[in-house]
């Protein structure tokens, strides 16, 4: 069972991601990305879809065109964990 964050462990968490921001009224963060065009950003939705397949843990992510919006939370858990900042350092590396 996955653990949710708590405490420093999460404070701390948090505060090494860059632009994630945590949503209201749930434990989840979320955070906006822009491409030249839809080519990039379905590229960039591969590289993360085929991490996150691996790490056996998915983003919920919309995307119109350019722009995918991604919001990470662990099911499991009901809120955030150590996997969510682990798949958003990803996620930032595959940009
Ligand atoms: N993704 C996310 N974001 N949270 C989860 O709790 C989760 C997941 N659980 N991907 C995984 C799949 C689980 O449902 C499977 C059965 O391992």
């Amino acid at each position: 069972m996955v653990e949710k964050l708590t405490g420093e462990a999460r404070s701390k968490g948090l505060a090494g991601l860059k632009g994630w921001a945590e949503i209201a009224g749930r434990d989840a963060i979320r955070k906006e990305f822009k491409f030249k065009d839809f080519n990039a950003a379905f590229g960039f939705m591969s590289r993360v879809a085929l991490m996150a397949e691996r790490m056996d843990h998915h983003p919920e992510w919309f995307n119109v065109y350019n722009r995918v919006e991604i919001v990470l939370s662990t099911h499991d858990a009901g809120g955030l964990s150590e996997r969510d900042l682990k798949l958003a350092a990803f996620i930032d590396s595959a940009v």
